[in-house]
């Protein structure tokens, strides 16, 4: 544990974490039988840029509609939830949590707490001197560690709310999910709370364009996780071998984002011994982005241990913000 800037840092991650998970999950992912890769490695420099991009695109509905119904109702959140510690899980830029920062810091004068859970140290870093420069009373600390089996390292004490904003709950297969509620709630004590955003089932015709936008940020998004394994595997992809791929499947309730083969490719891996060949019209799967029904949700919440606080949303009802308390 190191103090600098007036946050704490604390690093639970291994120097080469990145590293050798990344490797695992290509030899796994790239030997399926259908192949896939999983959507954390789009998050280079490049990649966090073009995500970015995103969220500001006018068919990228889910960051602004998070916002604003934070905008909205962060007093009421931080009000009900009654909490005086805020940890957020994959904090990134910590940049819409500062709603809740707001309210937080004036509803607990000089005592609150926030602490960012990130792999990156860079994010962590530079959110959490952002923070403390903006919030002179908030206690900050920033946590490196990997929410999807660190859990338990999760500090303690106080009344704490666990954060996990962006729907990035979706990312997860149903399996997953599950396993990360019963982590989080088996952490949880009797005066914390767990607040959820999640993205809600909407039409495909404003599902799908969402992640297949006109001027090509999400293509070039997707694409860009074959330029992160050239640079850090010394693969040799040829990205105008594959193009960008967005479906809704309806029955799975997600947007599922592909990378399809144009034509026959032969992949090197050389740092990991492998030869990988991808026929024309095969696809790479790159990530999965849930959609929830309320009821759905609530569903799940319920059978991993939580009971229902709150729910706020937009008025489209395009997007949730959720608190739960153990049960
Ligand atoms: C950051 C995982 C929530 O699934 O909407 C955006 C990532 N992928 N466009 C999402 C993403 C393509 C995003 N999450």
């Amino acid at each position: 544990m190191s103090t600098s800037n007036d946050f704490t840092y604390a690093d639970h991650l291994p120097a080469d974490f990145s590293d050798s998970a990344l490797r695992a999950d290509v030899r796994l992912g790239l030997t399926a039988p259908s192949k896939w890769l999983p959507p954390k490695w789009f998050y280079d420099k490049v990649g966090s840029e073009l995500f970015e991009d995103i969220t500001r695109l006018p068919e990228y509905y889910p960051t602004r509609t998070e916002r604003a119904i934070l905008t909205r109702h962060a007093d009421e959140i931080v009000r009900v939830a009654g909490a005086d510690t805020l940890i957020e899980l994959g904090s990134g830029s910590s940049e819409k949590t500062r709603l809740l920062l707001d309210a937080l810091t004036s509803r607990a004068p000089g005592g609150a707490s926030y602490v960012a859970l990130d792999v990156s140290e860079d994010a962590l870093r530079s959110a959490c001197a952002a923070l403390v420069a903006t919030y002179p009373t908030l206690r900050v600390g920033a946590l490196r560690a990997d929410f999807t089996h660190q859990l338990n390292l999760l500090p303690r004490g106080g009344a704490r709310t666990v954060a996990f904003l962006g729907s990035t709950i979706g990312n997860f297969e149903p399996a997953e999910r599950d396993q990360f509620l019963a982590s989080l709630r088996a952490g949880l004590g009797e005066r914390d709370t767990f607040l959820l955003g999640a993205d809600l089932v909407k039409p495909a015709e404003i599902l799908v364009p969402a992640y297949d936008d006109d001027a090509g940020v999400t293509a070039a998004f997707n694409l860009n996780v074959l330029d992160v394994l050239n640079h850090r595997l010394g693969a040799d992809f040829d990205r105008a071998a594959f193009e960008h791929v967005a479906v809704w499947d309806e029955q799975n309730s997600w947007i599922e984002m592909h990378l399809r083969a144009r034509r026959d490719v032969v992949v090197q891996l050389p740092d990991l011994g492998l030869q990988v060949e991808i026929m024309q019209g095969e696809s790479i799967r790159t990530e999965i982005s849930a959609k929830f029904r309320r009821d759905g949700l609530t569903d799940e919440l319920t059978a991993a241990g939580f009971v229902e606080r709150g729910w706020w949303t937009d008025e489209q009802q395009w997007f949730s913000l959720s608190l739960w308390a153990p049960a």
